[in-house]
């Protein structure tokens, strides 16, 4: 008899990269994370969202996707509040004594141009990183 003695795996790896927009719509597809289980009798994996990290509860595994590993997103992103999500995805196996193993998904925001004030603040930096750029040669435009 097969006894359940090995977690899932994630493939390829444990750790999954992702890219989001912060004008996505609640349910858009994030990701789909697969692990692969090697006993018998209990290949019916479930996936976990583990909201522990910050930014975190915007996305989720619904019941509809408990099997499938897709993460969604459950409310929108600002990139202006965090631009990296880090997320903990648990798999589970359907063993009697059920075993787990956790895969991170590192998500990035991608930026939207949905804000006045932080486009301003864009163009300072923007600015500053000339005036950084320029200093070696000209500091504080003294003539030399
Ligand atoms: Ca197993
Ligand atoms: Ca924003
Ligand atoms: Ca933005």
């Amino acid at each position: 008899m097969d006894v359940n003695d090995r977690a899932p795996e994630f493939q390829p790896s444990n750790s999954y990269h992702a890219r989001i927009s912060e004008a996505a719509q609640p349910g858009t597809e994030v990701k789909q994370v697969i692990a692969i289980e090697y006993d018998k009798h209990a290949e019916n994996i479930k996936y976990y969202l583990e909201n522990t990290g910050p930014g975190s509860d915007a996305f989720e595994i619904t019941e509809e996707n408990r099997e499938s590993g897709v993460i969604t997103l459950r409310t929108q992103v600002d990139r202006e509040v965090q631009e990296e999500i880090t997320l903990s995805v648990r798999a589970e196996d359907a063993g009697v004594n059920p075993l787990s193993n956790f895969a991170q998904v590192q998500i990035t925001v991608e930026d939207v141009n949905d804000n006045r004030s932080v486009l301003g603040l864009s163009c300072s930096f923007y600015v500053l990183a000339i005036i950084t750029m320029k200093c070696p040669i000209n500091p504080l435009g003294a003539k030399t």
